[in-house]
């Protein structure tokens, strides 16, 4: 029984339909947004979730070594001091299993559960200009509406399945890292494929390679991981944190990356070679993304200061794999380090020496179809298994958003006979456009958490699903204090936040290698750098002054 069924048989009343706020979404975005909208303003919120249970990211992503690559102490809220204090963190990367309990716990903590509508799944939403309110539709065909949409709906949920011809012939076993049975998979005697190599394969190839028969990997490209060194956390440093948590939150609020990690003050060409090597090699030890994300800032401007940390990455996946050949496959030469979403690793390379491990280069050789019993290769290699992974990826940033048919001003849902406004996939067919990642002209009073150009998935996420939360969250209360019901973002306001976004992303060397961050991954969509780049302090300062200039680039109307 829903929980809304079940508060209807406990009060006798009719659920509600008319809310402040609908927020889509259970994970870290929509629990915090939930709280802020309804325990600190008032609003009546109702979070809608795909999902049985809360977690988002942490719900869904449940293959084997699922785990945050951001480290436990910062990787959470930071809201309340009850909750700070009084949750523990067993290990530096905690495991998607201890991810979904806090969330779970935050959940109960705050009363959450009982506004949320689990295995609802959002089809429309729709903005009426004449009434101000949003009409959201789910997938039973049941409606409600909102002065309010709030799409909390993650930046990385929406499951890249390639269309390889005879994809859906394969007669074994077939799973999505993203959509993962929650039963688990049983690997062992079994011959695995897992197609793909980024951040998820690179942490579950260690451990299906210990389970399974055999395992074959098929690789595109290949990814420069950096070792985690994940463990317990030591108590003592745990009772530290804990006391200086305020110091850290302010510290990473106005950091580059949401991360306790800082850019070192000069370039690395300025350092002798020797000096670099030291730098590099302590970072390497230290694991983590010291050596990504806090390093010599030149590495993401300039090809040669990056030659100097891809090469050193380069030496060091080699000296860990002992067949030559399987060496440099796993040697990326195509792209710079870094601009690439960098995985951190345990045992990955070391996978490779496995007996039990084959890797096939699937750029040189590409998939030509997958069959019944397995996967064919344009060359003529023939693979079997009886469980193939796709670790493909999601459909970044706006698939989220663009599964659902959001329609803005002018908008009514399909049935009013067509009379909708424009869907904010055809606004976005070029590309998202948005004010600050959080708003889009013509969707009045519609709030994405870490949306599209704003620092979202190339941060921390937390601290940035918190500035967000925060920022929507004063922005509604302000409006009732101007007596306004309607906020906007201003078409040029917009014009300008994009062109800004893309000035900055193209200032770097991030744009110049297909990822992700520009869409390159899913066949046919624009190839736009979607992840604000400007630095989660910046970011932050920049809202802030924002709504300190009056909520400049925005309109307010009653
Ligand atoms: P990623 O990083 O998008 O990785 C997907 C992998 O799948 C990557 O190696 C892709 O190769 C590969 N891929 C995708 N489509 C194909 C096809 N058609 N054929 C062969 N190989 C393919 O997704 P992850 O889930 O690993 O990580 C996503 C984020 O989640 C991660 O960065 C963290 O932030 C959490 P490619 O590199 O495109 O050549």
């Amino acid at each position: 029984m829903s929980s809304t069924q079940q508060n209807r048989q406990e009060t006798g009343a009719e659920p509600a339909t008319d809310f402040g706020a609908v927020i889509v979404g259970a994970g870290f975005s929509g629990l915090y947004m939930l709280h802020s909208l309804r325990d600190y303003l008032g609003l009546s919120a109702r979070v809608l979730e795909t999902g049985d249970g809360v977690g988002g990211t942490w719900y869904w992503n449940r293959y084997p070594g699922a785990r945050s690559d951001s480290p436990s102490y910062i990787y959470c809220y930071s809201f309340s001091e009850d909750l700070r204090q009084e949750w523990d963190w067993t290990e530096k990367y905690p495991e998607q299993r201890e991810m979904r309990g806090y969330l779970q716990h935050v959940a109960e903590q705050f009363d959450l559960n009982r506004d949320i509508r689990f295995s609802t799944q959002v089809v429309d939403a729709s903005y009426d200009e004449d009434t101000k309110r949003w009409t959201i539709r789910t997938d039973s065909g049941e409606e409600m509406t909102a002065q309010f949409f709030i799409a909390a709906v993650g930046a990385l949920s929406s499951a890249n399945l390639p269309d390889i011809a005879g994809r859906d012939t394969f007669a074994g076993e077939r799973y999505h890292t993203g959509q993962w049975p929650h039963e688990g998979v049983d690997f062992s005697g079994k011959r695995v494929g897992v197609i793909g190599t980024g951040a998820t394969a690179i942490q579950a190839i260690p451990l299906i390679a210990r389970e399974a028969e055999h395992l074959t990997v098929f690789q595109r490209t290949a990814n420069y991981a950096i070792p985690a060194r994940n463990g317990p956390v030591d108590p003592e440093v745990q009772q530290q944190r804990k006391a200086d948590y305020d110091g850290i939150w302010d510290r990473i609020r106005q950091s580059y990356f949401g991360f306790e990690l800082w850019f070192e003050d000069h370039g690395a060409l300025e350092d002798p070679p020797e000096e670099r090597e030291r730098k590099y090699q302590a970072h390497w030890d230290e694991g983590g993304f010291a050596l990504w994300l806090g390093n010599y800032m030149d590495i993401f401007f300039t090809r040669e200061a990056n030659d100097t940390v891809s090469e050193y990455m380069r030496r060091k996946i080699q000296e860990r794999v002992d067949d030559p050949e399987t060496a440099e496959k796993l040697t990326p030469r195509d792209h710079p380090f870094g601009t690439k979403r960098v995985p951190l690793e345990t045992n990955y390379y070391e996978a490779f020496n496995r007996d039990n491990v084959t890797l096939v280069d699937v750029k040189s050789d590409p998939i030509q179809e997958i069959t019944p019993t397995g996967l064919r290769t344009g060359d003529g290699g023939e693979y079997e298994f009886d469980v193939l992974v796709f670790a493909t990826g999601f459909d970044a940033m706006t698939g989220p958003l663009n599964n659902i048919n959001i329609r803005g001003r002018g908008g009514r849902l399909l049935r009013d006979r067509g009379r909708g406004g424009r869907l904010l996939r055809d606004k976005w067919a070029e590309g998202p456009a948005t004010y600050l990642g959080l708003t889009s002209a013509d969707f009045p009073n519609m709030f994405t958490i870490t949306g599209p150009q704003s620092p979202s998935v190339l941060s921390n996420m937390p601290v940035s699903i918190e500035q967000h939360v925060e920022f929507v969250s004063r922005i509604i209360s302000d409006m009732r204090e101007r007596g306004a019901e309607v906020i906007e973002a201003a078409q040029q306001a917009e014009d300008e936040w994009v062109a800004h976004t893309q000035e900055v992303a193209h200032s770097t060397l991030l744009p110049q290698t297909a990822t992700w961050y520009m869409g390159a991954n899913i066949p046919g969509k624009p190839r736009v750098f979607m992840p604000y780049l400007g630095g989660v302090g910046n970011y932050r300062q920049h809202c802030d002054q924002v709504a300190a200039n009056d909520y400049e680039g925005f309109v307010f109307s009653s």
